[in-house]
């Protein structure tokens, strides 16, 4: 069983950044939030890639590189943590259950070789974040077998370890590994923000859906902005909430 989020003792507090986001204003604690990347791999943004053999038009991902970057560069001038996660299995493929390997009728299934490299496999070039969003030393990479970004990973002690208890989401795709990880996050106890332009799916009904759903009935899963929304109060002397 997974511990509910706890603060280290010590850890400043200082007043929130207040984020226009729907339901209702984002609370975001400088110090106690991390961004949260998600799979934002040449596998599923390229063509030849795990995306492209389930059938998919990959070109549909290429928009949320630029405002996840801009998203990024913001969160490392605050020097803010930074978590980047990567669906991937081992090369023996041990932590891909069958279900997941065998599922449907996919062109290439995860591990074997394609023009990126073996699909899904840790160390392949498919396997890597895109360029544009390539982790700086010392950021975190979460490698993931599932979905979700908690399911068989440290995510929860690494995010604990940093007093973490607010988490600003970008990401692949929006519907899937997004969502997972966002309820994931919900149930650990974490306040989750999703910035609208900086996730995609290849359903863009799919990821308004995924908006939606989110949001609805008072923020159930957590909450949506618009990336200018999260930029201007990240910008250095943005108003503060009153403590
Ligand atoms: N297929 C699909 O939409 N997504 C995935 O398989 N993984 C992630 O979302 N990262």
């Amino acid at each position: 069983m997974n511990a509910p989020v706890s603060i280290p003792i010590n850890t400043p507090m200082t007043a929130p950044l207040t984020i226009p986001a729907r339901p209702f204003a984002f609370a975001l604690p400088p110090g106690r939030a991390a961004l949260i990347v998600i799979d934002m791999q040449r596998d599923f943004i390229e063509p030849g890639g795990f995306g492209e053999s389930l059938g998919n038009d990959v070109s549909l991902l290429r928009a949320a590189v630029a405002p996840a970057q801009a998203l990024l560069l913001a969160w490392r001038e605050r020097g803010w943590p930074v978590v980047h996660t990567r669906e991937s299995h081992l090369p023996d493929l041990s932590d891909c259950p069958p279900a997941k390997r065998e599922r449907g009728q996919p062109s290439l299934r995860i591990g074997d070789p394609g023009p990126m490299g073996r699909l899904l496999v840790r160390g392949e070039p498919g396997c890597e974040i895109v360029p544009e969003l390539a982790p700086l030393p010392g950021e975190i990479v979460i490698d993931k077998p599932g979905k979700g970004a908690f399911h068989g990973t440290d995510l929860q002690a690494t995010l604990q370890g940093l007093g973490v208890t607010h988490l600003v989401f970008a990401g692949v795709t929006t519907e899937v590994c997004v969502q997972t990880t966002m309820r994931e996050a919900n149930d650990r106890g974490y306040d989750s923000l999703l910035v609208e332009e900086a996730t995609a799916s290849y359903f863009p009904e799919f990821k308004a859906a995924t908006l939606e759903m989110i949001v609805a009935q008072g923020g159930i899963v957590g909450w949506a902005a618009p990336l200018e929304a999260v930029l201007e109060a990240l910008r250095p002397g943005a108003p503060r909430q009153e403590a």
